[in-house]
């Protein structure tokens, strides 16, 4: 995102969400986002605001860099939890799998658990093989 001067507020809800700070190349604070250019820095600034979970990378970004951060709350969901033990691993997408699948052997308290998880990950208004695709991406690049 650079020099996006519509952007008054960026919300980062992944609050692991890795940011690089520094520049591998010139070793200088990378812009990561930004929605206009000062002359002042010779660079790009954002002088919006940044949104995140408390406790987040993205509130200690804003403290970093100095940007205006809104909390969205203490509470973290974890994506991709559907068995409810507070991490997305393996296990959860198996489980999707074997939603998807109408597999009868699930029991109640499984079923209640993954009704209450964000399934449709893709947010295009279905639970399919599509969000399981997702969640697999998102546990790669967790893994990584
Ligand atoms: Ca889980
Ligand atoms: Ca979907």
């Amino acid at each position: 995102m650079s020099r996006c001067t519509n952007l008054e507020t960026l919300t980062i809800l992944n609050p692991e969400c890795e940011v690089a700070h520094i520049d591998p190349y010139t070793k200088k604070p990378a812009t990561i986002v930004s929605n206009q250019y000062s002359t002042r820095f010779n660079g790009e600034v954002y002088s919006g605001i940044v949104r995140g979970y408390t406790g987040s990378t993205a509130e200690k970004l804003a403290e970093q860099f100095g940007y205006q951060f809104q909390s969205l709350g203490e509470s973290i969901p974890v994506t991709g939890d559907m068995n409810g033990d507070g991490k997305m691993s393996v296990a959860d997408a198996v489980l999707l799998i074997r939603f998807i699948g109408e597999d009868d052997t699930l029991n109640e308290t499984q079923i209640n658990t993954l009704l209450h998880s964000e399934l449709d990950f893709n947010k295009d208004g279905l639970i399919s093989l599509q969000d399981v695709q997702l969640l697999l991406k998102l546990l790669t690049a967790q893994s990584n």
